[in-house]
């Protein structure tokens, strides 16, 4: 873009008159944040248009991203890099007396994830327009995304995180596109004109409204979209409340609004047991049916056949949340534009594609069908008719097998198995990482690859390297391309380059200088918040993500209170001083979960308060853990904590996040830590622990006993002894789920098991932090492979392997 910065000036002053009658002396940060950010929104309107024309002039595949969560962050930032003017319009700001990074620090995080299947969406979205693919996402405009977390007394509270009380600057609510969604009713079949057709009456209607972001490409012109979706009342159905209101029944009529935008009201925030609650199947439903009506209805106006719908539309759903998109599209097809079931679903499982993101049971879909005929009676019979057709090919392909069949069913037990219902539905199910999809196509789906092989691909996760380094680490950033050039900010895979610069010197000592100012600046910010004094030469050591007892925050713990034991006994122990960093929310039902994050934060008061141990280590949990917090922390970290039980974590993109920063990482032998080791090579990360097998083969099998580790290990003994006893200065009842879950519950997942080579992995790192030299090496070889894990390169293998969809560029 080519904007100079009087132009900047000038257009910001005339906004900031236009949008709230002030001047630049007079506005508040949040006004000029406003201000600002809706200038360019502007800025790139035009292209907006441009791209969305000319994908419509080139005829070219369109992908539709359809996700439940887009975990995006703030844009302010990423949309000015992407767009080639952070240069200028910091000057701009500057020569008005504002810092662009005040600006920034008021806009709200949009947080409408969970944690990495939701920041992966967003990491998609960069990459699908920075490569020039027409690719877009589809989802819900959540009014409350994931909960803000505040500790008090040590214990997680949540708070409603009420992210648009400002207003959001770049969204454009499109009221002509929208679209009624309908619910409940009765469905009669009935014959006409010798054909078979079904009669939908006494549903309710929901009017989904979608709001449209720009999705900005970097440098390239290409403007892409992410529409959310709105629920509101049918204007024609205001008769509906005016009945209400004639009966004076003005509280029903209140009632019945807030029952429908309900729908879009709030974000579930479990990840840790999926909730089989009704408002979560209409939230999905409710999407999934206005994304693929608005598809339809654009598709209808290029007046190409409808059986070629495929060739020019990509449906790809993020996990099961959207795998109604299945029984609708073949609804629209069959009941809207009158085809036979045949090409109906021709075209449906030619158009559709689906990613699994987790083994965990607990994790699987899987609705009752009580609730889902009443809610979609329709959707319900076709979805019964998929799986009549799909089990008699079953029968007659394993005659007497019933067991199989029974494995495969898309109905069992009363309930509707949507990954099941996914995977027939679909021409492609991938997994995340190579190790995922392996457990997919050995374990987990077995019978699903033996009969359908072809559908079966990896896509191993990726992140956006330009949020995750040029934005979140610049002077990182700036140091590469004085030394590589900047071709790796398109071309992440030239990070390879910097290879060859690992043993020099002066290479490491800058490395060594930008590190240690992004923690300078990271310990004055802990001291302001929390009042905590944190050592910059101290190794931070960082694990950030959500909490859940597989990700084995606990295993973190232990060593931490073991280290802490060995302390007391000799203070002047010969360790680096390190600094434990977590942060992390729990689901708000969790309990294991939240009486972790209270040891945590127990175990932490009661060491950065002990004089005794020389402040040798500190324990700190940062508050409200969302992306905006991660692009702070993540340049900081000596050490990436990538430690989960193996075959647990499908993936884990935090891990990739932290290796592009020059960490280190402590990890086992799961999800892409496999490839990250692979690529770096087992000299430049410590891995330890069970492997995938070695754990499989125990869940399979029995064999493991916590019990007998906790009596013969007399360290693991010691520090479970200490948690329960009220050691840590907290009353021994507090942490009994903790114990349970260790002792009673014999440790599900493994960690007095992996503790003792734990212990031996950190002492590991404590030795070669020592040799300097060494450690940076390490640090710049991890940067130099971390090009791979580029989600442009993710996205440009789904591209070609899944979607069939080519670049557009646009002019
Ligand atoms: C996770 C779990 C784990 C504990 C038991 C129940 C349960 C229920 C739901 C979930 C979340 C499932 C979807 C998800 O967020 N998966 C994450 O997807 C990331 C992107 O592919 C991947 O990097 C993470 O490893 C994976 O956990």
């Amino acid at each position: 873009m080519n904007l100079n910065s009087e132009t900047i000036k000038k257009d910001f002053r005339r906004k900031l008159i236009h949008m709230f009658s002030e001047d630049i002396e007079g506005a508040s940060t949040l006004h000029k944040y406003l201000a600002f950010g809706s200038l360019i929104k502007e800025y790139c309107a035009e292209n907006w248009l441009k791209t969305n024309k000319q994908y419509r002039q080139s005829g070219k595949k369109q992908v539709y991203y359809f996700s439940m969560e887009f975990l995006i962050g703030k844009l302010l930032r990423s949309n000015l890099l992407n767009l080639g003017i952070e240069k200028e319009c910091e000057e701009a700001l500057k020569e008005l007396g504002i810092s662009l990074s005040e600006l920034e620090e008021a806009e709200m995080d949009a947080g409408l994830g969970n944690g990495g299947l939701g920041r992966l969406a967003a990491c998609f979205l960069d990459s699908m327009a920075s490569l020039g693919i027409p690719g877009h996402g589809c989802g819900i405009r959540y009014k409350y995304g994931l909960f803000e977390q505040k500790i008090v007394d040590g214990y997680q509270v949540e708070i409603p995180d009420n992210w648009l009380r400002e207003g959001n600057i770049w969204e454009t609510r499109k009221d002509d596109k929208a679209i009624v969604v309908k619910f409940g009713g009765r469905v009669t079949p009935i014959f006409e004109e010798g054909k078979l057709n079904f009669k939908h009456e006494d549903y309710d209607q929901v009017l989904a409204v979608p709001y449209d972001t720009p999705i900005i490409g970097h440098n390239n012109k290409t403007v892409n979209t992410l529409r959310l979706w709105s629920a509101e009342t049918v204007e024609s159905d205001k008769e509906l409340d005016f009945s209400f209101f004639k009966h004076g029944n003005y509280s029903k009529a209140v009632e019945y609004k807030s029952s429908v935008e309900s729908i879009s009201q709030v974000l579930y925030p479990d990840d840790s047991q999926l909730e089989g609650k009704i408002l979560r199947l209409k939230q999905q439903y409710f999407f999934v049916s206005a994304g693929i009506q608005s598809i339809l209805r654009s598709y209808m106006k290029t007046r190409n056949p409808i059986n070629d719908l495929y060739k020019y539309v990509a449906i790809h759903i993020n996990d099961t949340h959207p795998s109604l998109a299945v029984p609708e599209l073949m609804r629209i097809l069959i009941d809207e534009k009158g085809l036979e079931w045949d090409e109906a679903w021709n075209i449906t499982t030619k158009t559709i594609s689906y990613t699994n993101h987790t083994i965990m049971a607990e994790a699987l879909e899987k609705w009752p069908i009580s609730i889902l005929k009443n809610l979609l009676p329709r959707i319900f019979m076709i979805i019964e008719e998929i799986n009549r057709r799909f089990t008699d090919k079953l029968f007659a392909k394993y005659p007497n097998n019933w067991a199989k069949v029974n494995n495969m069913a898309i109905i069992n037990n009363g309930k509707i198995r949507m990954a099941n219902l996914a995977i027939v539905g679909g021409h492609s199910i991938n997994g995340v990482a190579k190790l995922h999809t392996e457990i997919l196509k050995r374990r987990e789906l077995s019978d699903f690859y033996e009969l359908y092989p072809e559908k079966f691909n990896n896509k191993t996760n990726g992140i956006t390297h330009r949020r995750w380094l040029l934005q979140a680490n610049p002077e990182l950033a700036k140091l590469i391309t004085k030394t590589i050039g900047d071709k790796w900010i398109t071309q992440p895979k030239s990070f390879i380059d910097l290879l060859k610069y690992a043993k020099y010197s002066s290479f490491q000592d800058k490395i060594y200088e930008i590190k240690r100012d992004n923690k300078v600046k990271f310990a004055e910010q802990v001291k302001n918040k929390y009042g905590i004094v944190i050592d910059p030469d101290s190794i931070y050591d960082v694990q950030v993500k959500r909490l859940h007892a597989y990700k084995r925050q606990i295993l973190n713990l232990f060593n931490i209170v073991h280290l802490y034991d060995q302390l007391k006994q000799n203070p002047n122990l010969d360790i680096t001083p390190r600094t434990f960093i977590f942060a992390a929310k729990a689901s708000p039902s969790y309990y294991l979960a939240k009486e972790i994050i209270k040891l945590i934060n127990t175990v932490g008061n009661k060491i950065n308060n002990d004089r005794r141990i020389n402040d040798k280590i500190k324990v700190i949990f940062l508050e409200n853990y969302r992306v905006s917090l991660a692009e702070k922390i993540i340049p900081c970290a000596d050490i990436s904590e990538q430690i989960s039980t193996a075959s647990k974590e499908a993936s884990g993109t935090g891990n990739m996040k932290f290796m592009m920063n020059g960490a280190v990482t402590i990890a086992t032998l799961d999800g892409a830590n496999i490839e990250i080791r692979d690529a770096v090579g087992d000299e430049n990360i410590v891995t330890f622990g069970m492997t995938a097998k070695e754990v499989m083969n125990y869940e399979k099998n029995g064999g493991y006993s916590s019990r007998e580790l906790y009596d013969k290990d007399s360290r693991l003994h010691t520090i479970v002894n200490q948690i329960v006893n009220g050691h840590f200065g907290v009353p021994s009842a507090e942490f009994k789920n903790i114990y349970n879950h260790l002792i009673e519950r014999n440790d599900e997942y493994f960690i007095f098991k992996d503790f003792d080579s734990y212990i031996k992995a950190q002492e590991k790192i404590d030795k070669l932090y020592r040799n300097k030299t060494k450690w940076e090496e390490m640090c710049i070889t991890n940067i130099a492979h971390s090009g791979i894990f580029s989600s442009d390169n993710t996205i440009s293998q789904y591209a070609s392997g899944i979607w069939n969809a080519r670049r557009v560029n646009i002019k």
